[in-house]
């Protein structure tokens, strides 16, 4: 994929403030700190478009990045962070919800892991949660390059069976820092976004 443009355009709180218009939409979705700013950062080869934070929890807004003036990347607010106030995490789930469920834009949904650990609870009700809604969707193992080469199978194998993930489910292991495996996921993204 070539980038030839990549801009933020909006932070939108519910579904009326989304981007207008037919244009495909790949989400972003996992807990805070994952990767998932620096995953868009990578993919387009922008150092700093979409912020990373060393605060995480902070990003309460569906993030819409325009590339191309084709399509939209989707940064969702991370769950599972224990410092957001209890109005924010009411909030979450309802407009998330809305968004995955009834954006008609959305096709693709990527669901970031840590490679390195066992998925949280909270990774587990998402994942199944996407498989139940019936969208496509694939799992994204992020920071694969804090673990070495020869541990990079087990640690897919141990994603894949904690999440359940059967043999047509995809996984990718990325480094947003080496750049390893965001080839291969560009090729899904543009596949599912034709
Ligand atoms: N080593 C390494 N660090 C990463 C990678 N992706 C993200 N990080 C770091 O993890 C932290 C959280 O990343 P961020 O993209 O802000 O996560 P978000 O909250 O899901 O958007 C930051 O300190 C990043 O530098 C990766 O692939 N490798
Ligand atoms: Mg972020």
């Amino acid at each position: 994929m070539i980038i030839r443009d990549a801009q933020f355009t909006i932070s939108a709180v519910s579904l009326e403030q989304c981007p207008q218009g037919h244009e495909p939409e790949v989400t972003l979705s996992g807990r805070s700190n994952v990767g998932k700013s620096s995953l868009i950062n990578r993919l387009l080869n922008r150092r700093n478009l979409a912020r990373t934070s060393a605060s995480p929890g902070k990003t309460q807004t569906l993030n819409f990045y325009h590339i191309n003036e084709a399509f939209y990347f989707v940064d969702l607010p991370g769950y599972g962070y224990a410092k957001v106030s209890k109005s924010l995490q009411q909030q979450w789930g309802p407009m998330i919800e809305s968004y995955l469920m009834d954006r008609n834009n959305l096709r693709l949904i990527l669901q970031l892991v840590d490679i390195r650990h066992e998925p949280s609870k909270e990774d587990k009700i998402m994942t199944e949660y996407l498989r139940g809604i019936g969208r496509p969707f694939a799992v994204v193992a992020t920071k694969a390059d804090k673990i070495s080469r020869g541990a990079l199978a087990r640690h897919v194998a141990m994603l894949s069976k904690s999440l359940q993930l059967s043999a047509e489910d995809r996984l990718f292991a990325t480094s947003a820092d080496t750049g390893l495996g965001v080839e291969e996921l560009w090729d899904f993204i543009e596949q599912a976004t034709l």
